[in-house]
């Protein structure tokens, strides 16, 4: 199961590429690429920190939810890999979530490299509780970066027998790889999207609308299934 921003749309944080989306106000080399950080560190801090307080102010939806559910259910047979930093899906009941792009609520120290919760502003340049250096950085993934991970992700890809694309475009990779590489392994491949992503021809099912009704009722369906 992958998910991308259209399953938090529905909770008020913006998405990347629609209208109104992230990206609507900012250039993505200059705040999601290490340069950028080299380059303007405050202009980099103030727009995580800005995301990072808005995440106070929303909640998970329905959609979450149904994947908390599905987990209580599945167990192991399911393994979540997110491109959200946002913690929605463990608000929603997920407990084992792999955040590939990193985590919003998370420090990062370039000094000692351990990481720290995080709830507050990095702009002010705090100490860092481990080492003491004032070298914290968002513990988010960067364009150029590699995601957090993949040999676990590719280790799931090979072995899932269902593949399930949920509010993404498709247009970041290696994410938008996915489809393409479970396919070949044999898995069956749908997509759950507000509208046909940037790969929806390479999934063997795709319903288009909210995920807020799809991915409940299709956790229904599932669940039904798995029940009788
Ligand atoms: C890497 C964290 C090497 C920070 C993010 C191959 C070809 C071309 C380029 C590349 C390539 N390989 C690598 C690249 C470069 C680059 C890349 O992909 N560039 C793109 C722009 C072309 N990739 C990288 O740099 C990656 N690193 O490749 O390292 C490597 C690779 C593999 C193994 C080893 C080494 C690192 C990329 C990560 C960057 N960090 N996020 C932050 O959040 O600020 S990416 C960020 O943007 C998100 O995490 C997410 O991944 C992406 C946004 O995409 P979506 O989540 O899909 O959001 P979007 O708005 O685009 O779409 C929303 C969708 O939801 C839409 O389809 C919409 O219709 C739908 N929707 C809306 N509302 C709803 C809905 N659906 C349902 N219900 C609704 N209500």
């Amino acid at each position: 199961m992958l998910t991308g921003a259209g399953i938090s749309a529905e909770s008020g944080v913006p998405t990347f590429r629609d209208a109104d989306g992230l990206w609507e106000g900012h250039h993505v080399e200059d705040v999601a690429t290490p340069e950028a950080y080299d380059r303007q560190p405050v202009v980099v801090q103030r727009f995580y920190d800005a995301r990072r307080a808005a995440l106070a102010t929303v909640e998970p939806n329905p959609a979450h939810q149904a994947l908390g559910r599905l987990e209580d259910v599945l167990g192991d047979d399911l393994f979540l890999v997110t491109q959200n930093i946002d913690d929605l899906h463990e608000r929603g009941g997920s407990h084992h979530v792999h955040h590939m792009h990193g985590e919003l609520l998370q420090a990062l120290c370039r000094a000692c490299e351990r990481r720290t919760p995080w709830t507050g502003d990095l702009v002010d340049f705090p100490a860092c509780p481990r080492c003491g250096h004032t070298e914290l950085r968002p513990d988010v993934v960067w364009f150029g970066e590699v995601p957090y991970g993949m040999d676990r992700i590719m280790l799931e890809l090979r072995r899932a027998d269902l593949f399930v694309s949920i509010g993404t475009s498709g247009a970041v990779y290696p994410a938008a790889g996915f489809v393409q590489y479970a396919g070949q392994q044999g898995a069956r491949t749908l997509e759950l999207n507000l509208m046909p992503s940037e790969g929806s021809h390479l999934f063997d099912e795709a319903r288009h609308g909210p995920a807020g009704v799809l991915v409940p009722a299709w956790v229904d369906e599932v669940l039904g299934g798995v029940q009788a």
